[in-house]
């Protein structure tokens, strides 16, 4: 690995991976650089990073939607007019809250604050969300519920190595973030590493060979699991006593609740044989500090967060960890594993639609008079909470929804669950904004798209799974015609007559945002560009300091969880199941996840050649034996029907699967995602809708031996 180039880190996933980048005739050259996280890694998607910045239908004129029903190139000058003149009329006839805002969790720190301000300064709307409630919603509130404080990884990364078990579950981190797979090295080598997923995923996989166990549940019953595991660490007493007493409340309620869910119980309903589920609590228990194990880790991913019980799922999880004494020990652990680049912060500074900036919530006065005193507005003037995601698209075109919506940075033709819906809703806009760098299937059907930089293009900070702030550095210019959305903002609030300022400069809007967020749970006032520019990434909190600078807080809870009372809270929980759950006309469960080479909706990857053509379509992961009674063969058609939608897509045979499962990735659009037939219905806590797991009926989609 070089070190030479700019240093930054890649555009993708949450691991977010340093990469050294060099410019070079038509675009950059992109190197691994050494980091705790990736050590010098970087996974296939990290690599060929640069071909989004030349790609070939690249956006690089505003884009407006003409009486002839085609997008038309326009001046910023014309499309900037025209979006602020119709969102004027919008908010005079309907009221603020009739224009909504989408945001991502890709989006910078000092872009995600903007357009948190933007919304509730410049908009005056309460409804702005984000696509960060599709990912880590249900996991911060279980978090925020039982510990205090939601940062995925409340430790280093690196820390995982040490581990004698770590407990993974719903997670395929050999695809998603590959270069992490190497912090499980010491829990497989000592046999310790246990992957929960209905698939033999390439995850599952690492634990072949003596290094681990696989439980392969029936989609949805996670929670059993866990409720069973606890029973089992409760019963066989190996629960960390003096650790319960001291640094937990809520014990006795818990061990009535899992009191039930002896493992032949839980077997009948998860289909994980009995004696698994106590070897598995043994396994965790034997590697805990009380039982003088080098330390043990629980871990969760979206297979067991995208479900309608989602925080219930989480929260079964901390209980696991708490009864074992793992959580604020170092070397031991609960955490959630966030999936986009900038998911962390993106949910810290104010695109959720309860929070303001510094993890503070809006409903909190003295929240309000802070953050209201640094954009130099009145408290009342802020709006309060708004629509979760879900229910926010669902609003559109009832009475009193949203009219007009700006999406900042998502693709949610592609990636919103009951995406047919969802598209009509989007097509009955009286106005729809895309931000975007390429045509997505979302700014096709908008009405004005406007183009903006991306990653190598622009300056930033990004905060990573392991609440890391790190640096993003402007490499190369952009491309003509394209503007940062801090400058599409700071003009759509100067034509809209705004009060407050909108800075231009991300180190100034950093500066301003670490200042909101002062006093908050997440703290960054003792971050700058220029301190983490000649310093290490730090983690947050980093308050400001009068005397000696503050290091970051790489651990957090090693003294105290930051609740009231200081103490981690055992919360009970039941377990439904999903809620489009199988039945006669349905009897397949449909699982959706990820492969190694895309990302997301796709918008990114499948423009770049050597993914596209590696995978250039979805497919239908089924078992032989379901296979053979539909008469289904590799690589033909089958059809899936549920009752939101169907598909076609060609058959994979492979019994790395449940006979009773389909499973299809969701990073395609049209008449290709898999969200055509997705749950809509969400996590009552959280919000989060039940991506994982809905029903379907599967049949041959061709006469049988006929090809796709
Ligand atoms: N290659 C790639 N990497 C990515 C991304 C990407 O799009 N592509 N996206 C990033 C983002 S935003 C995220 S959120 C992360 C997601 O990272 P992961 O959570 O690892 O990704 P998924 O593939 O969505 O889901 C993980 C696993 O859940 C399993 N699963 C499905 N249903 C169930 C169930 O009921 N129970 C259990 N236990 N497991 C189930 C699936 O079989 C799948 O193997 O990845 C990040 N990294
Ligand atoms: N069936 C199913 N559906 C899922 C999931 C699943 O597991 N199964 N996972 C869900 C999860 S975890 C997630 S995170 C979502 C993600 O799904 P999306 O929200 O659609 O995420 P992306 O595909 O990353 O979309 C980002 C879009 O914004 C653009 N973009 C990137 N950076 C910027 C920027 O800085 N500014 C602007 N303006 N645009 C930018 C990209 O080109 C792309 O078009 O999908 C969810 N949908
Ligand atoms: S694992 Fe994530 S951050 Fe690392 S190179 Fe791959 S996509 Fe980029
Ligand atoms: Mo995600």
């Amino acid at each position: 690995m070089t070190a030479s180039g700019v240093s930054t880190h890649c555009p993708y996933c949450a691991l977010q991976c340093a990469q050294a980048l060099t410019p070079v005739a038509g675009g950059v050259e992109v190197d691994g650089r050494d980091f705790p996280t990736n050590r010098g890694g970087l996974c296939r998607k990290g690599w060929t990073s640069a071909a989004v910045l030349r790609a070939p239908d690249r956006l690089t004129t505003p884009l407006v939607r003409g009486t002839d029903g085609a997008l038309r190139p326009a001046s910023w000058e014309e499309a900037l007019d025209l979006v602020a003149e119709r969102l004027l009329r919008t908010r005079q006839v309907h009221g603020a809250d009739a224009v909504a805002v989408f945001g991502g969790g890709g989006l910078t720190n000092e872009k995600a604050y903007q357009l948190g301000k933007f919304a509730r300064v410049a908009l005056g709307t309460a409804n702005i969300d984000y696509n960060g409630r599709f990912c880590m919603s249900s996991a911060a509130a279980a978090a925020n519920r039982s510990l205090g404080l939601d940062r995925g990884l409340p430790f280093p990364l690196a820390d995982l190595g040490g581990a004698g078990a770590v407990l993974l579950l719903g997670s395929n981190l050999a695809e998603t973030m590959p270069p992490a797979v190497q912090h499980l090295a010491g829990a497989r080598a000592r046999g310790g590493l246990v992957v929960v997923d209905p698939r033999r995923s390439a995850t599952a996989r690492l634990v072949e060979g003596g290094q681990g166990l696989h439980l392969q549940p029936v989609p949805g019953t996670d929670l059993v699991v866990l409720l069973a595991l606890l029973h089992v660490v409760l019963a066989e007493g190996l629960a960390d006593a003096a650790y319960v007493q001291e640094r937990t409340s809520g014990l006795a309620d818990v061990q009535r609740s899992v009191a039930a869910w002896w493992p032949e119980r839980a077997e009948r309903e998860c289909g994980v044989p009995a004696g698994l589920l106590r070897r598995t609590a043994r396994l965790l228990a034997a590697a805990s500090p009380t039982h003088g194990g080098p330390g043990a880790y629980v871990l969760t991913g979206r297979g067991v967060e995208q479900s309608s019980q989602g925080t219930a799922t989480v929260t079964a999880a901390i209980n696991l960890a708490l009864a074992l004494g793992l959580p604020g020990r170092v070397g031991s652990g609960y955490g959630a594993l966030t999936g986009q680049g900038n998911g962390q912060g993106g949910r810290e500074h104010g695109q959720k639609a309860d929070q303001l900036p510094g993890y503070r919530m809006v409903d909190d006065p003295a929240a309000r008079a802070h953050v209201a005193a640094v954009w130099g507005v009145a408290p009342e003037s802020l709006p309060g909470k708004g629509l979760p995601a879900v229910e926010l698209l669902r609003s559109i075109g009832t009475d009193g929804g949203p009219r007009a919506l700006l999406v900042h940075g998502s693709n949610l033709a592609v990636s919103a669950p009951n995406v047919d819906e969802v598209r009509r809703r989007l097509r009955g806009l009286d106005l729809l904004v895309v931000c975007d760098f390429v045509p997505s299937e979302t700014a096709q059907l908008a009405d004005v798209v406007l183009p903006v930089t991306q990653w190598a293009e622009e300056e930033g900070t990004l905060t990573s799974l392991e609440g890391r702030v790190i640096r993003r550095r402007k490499v190369l210019d952009p491309p003509d015609g394209v503007r940062s959305e801090l400058w599409v903002w700071s003009e759509l609030a100067r034509r809209l007559g705004s009060p407050g300022v909108f800075d231009t400069d991300p180190a100034a809007v950093f500066d301003e945002l670490a200042r909101a967020s002062a006093g908050g749970r997440a703290d960054y006032s003792g971050l700058s560009h220029e301190r983490l520019d000649t310093g290490e990434a730090l983690h947050w909190p980093c308050p400001a300091t009068s005397g000696a600078p503050h290091p970051g807080t790489p651990r957090v809870f090693t003294d105290r969880f930051p609740t009231p009372d200081g103490r981690a809270r055992l919360v009970p929980v039941d377990h439904h199941g999903p809620l489009d759950d199988v039945r006669p006309d349905a009897p397949v469960y449909l699982v959706t996840g990820r492969v190694l080479q895309h990302y997301q909706s796709g918008a990114q990857t499948r423009r770049v050649p050597e993914l596209a053509a590696e995978v250039p379509q979805p497919w239908v992961e089924l078992h032989p034996l379901l296979a053979l009674r539909l008469g289904v063969e590799d690589a033909a058609p089958v059809r899936l029907t549920g009752r939101r939608g169907r598909l076609t897509a060609a058959a994979r045979v492979t019994d790395t699967i449940r006979p009773d499962t389909v499973f299809m990735p969701f990073h395609w659009g049209g008449a290709e995602s898999v969200n055509l037939l997705t749950n809509d219905a969400t996590d009552p806590v959280s919000g989060m809708p039940e991506f994982k797991v809905c029903a379907v009926d599967v049949q041959a989609g061709a006469p049988r031996g006929a090809r796709a």
